[in-house]
């Protein structure tokens, strides 16, 4: 990074951050209704090299994109001017110097191994790499939660991405050899020891290769739909909905937002009982809460797509414990649960399925929790 890093801007870094993508165990579109989730940090992970400039220059290039530098300023960033990879980490400096920070300018130099599109977070992890950058450069002391906030804000307010705040907490906040319980609404969250590997288990992630896209317009229309059903409930979020009431909701609600709101009222119940398991060293018991998770965002929810579901459905032919889409939906990744013994088959039959079903092959790898996001030189 540092060599590259001097090639491009003719010195070397003052420093090199490191922050992770990321894949959620159970807790899907409960983030923007003040719920539960349970994400951990996956060992892929955004590396970003900076540098302080003195003139307000803000200068961003990437191993990845093949276009040139791309050359801002900083006070005059706006939203919307920057349309391409570069509104990811030009928010942040927005999103700080919006918050009042005392920032200046700064060359970065971003290289990466989060697939993007996967539905791993290579958003979040780029913008927390940039976030925790800035804030060692320019001496913030911002806690790493007020970081995750500054990414997901950068997300919203510039580029445009009506996101909520789960896949930068789990960048920012996780750590390694546990699941992070996140509860929104509290601001609160707690390290869950998961460590499938000591129980001879193996999380294993598919990449569908269908590439998902949080900015086209379904995750904000599902997002409206969510904060419309509560409204007509009177409530100030479905976090505040208890699953006992469901029915009595059902009939207040024009039917079309039935079924988003029964997802999110049986999620945020899954992450609180897959937290049980997880506490009490059953980590078995977590498949069929994520099985149920799928199905839940499947049909009610309805943001899978034929490619998760044969994933799912051949890995539980194969002797999975559990296996679900994982992240905003509409394509990316599936998580499955597994014995350690039986991967390997599973794997070759996910893929042999998708040979036959005329589908680019899959992407399967193992991931254990990593750590979240830090200087890493
Ligand atoms: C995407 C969003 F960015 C998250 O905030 C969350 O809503 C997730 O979809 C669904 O759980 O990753």
């Amino acid at each position: 990074m540092k060599e590259a890093f001097r090639r491009i801007y003719g010195a070397y870094p003052e420093g090199v951050w490191a922050a992770p993508g990321r894949v959620n165990l159970i807790g899907e579109h409960t983030d923007y209704n003040d719920g539960f989730a349970l994400p951990i940090a996956i060992p892929q992970r955004t590396l970003v090299a900076a540098r302080r400039r003195q003139d307000g220059r803000l200068r961003l290039h990437s191993a990845q994109g093949d276009g040139p530098v791309i050359d801002l300023h900083v006070a005059r960033l706006t939203p919307g001017a920057v349309t391409t990879w570069g509104a990811y980490p030009a928010g942040v400096v927005w999103a700080l110097r919006e918050a009042g920070h005392r920032i200046g300018g700064a060359d970065l130099h971003i290289d990466s191994t989060v697939a993007a599109g996967a539905g791993l977070s290579s958003s979040a992890a780029l913008e927390c790499a940039v976030a925790f950058a800035y804030n060692d450069l320019y001496g913030l002391d911002l806690s790493a939660p007020a970081l995750a906030l500054i990414s997901q804000r950068a997300e919203n307010g510039f580029a445009g991405v009506p996101c909520g705040a789960m896949d930068q907490l789990a960048s920012a906040c996780c750590t390694a050899g546990a699941a992070l319980h996140l509860d929104i609404r509290a601001g609160a969250h707690e390290q869950v020891p998961f460590a499938p590997e000591a129980q001879g288990m193996s999380l294993l992630v598919v990449d569908t290769r269908v590439k998902h896209d949080l900015g086209d317009g379904a995750y904000a229309a599902l997002r409206a739909g969510c904060e419309r059903a509560a409204r007509r409930l009177g409530l100030a979020a479905l976090r505040d909905l208890a699953p006992a009431d469901l029915n009595r909701a059902a009939r207040a609600l024009p039917a079309h937002l039935v079924p988003l709101v029964r997802h999110v009222v049986t999620e945020n119940a899954r992450v609180t009982e897959a937290v049980s398991h997880l506490r009490a060293g059953r980590l078995a018991a977590l498949g069929p809460i994520l099985t149920d998770g799928h199905a839940s965002l499947r049909d009610d929810f309805r943001i899978s797509c034929a490619e998760s579901d044969l994933v799912v459905d051949t890995a539980l032919a194969h002797g999975a414990l559990g296996a679900r889409m994982t992240g905003g939906g509409f394509g990316g990744s599936v998580i499955v649960l597994a014995r350690e013994g039986g991967v390997e088959v599973l794997g070759e039959a996910v893929t042999a399925a998708f040979r036959s079903a005329g589908y680019q092959a899959p992407h399967l790898f193992p991931v254990s929790p990593a750590a979240g996001a830090r200087r890493i030189v």
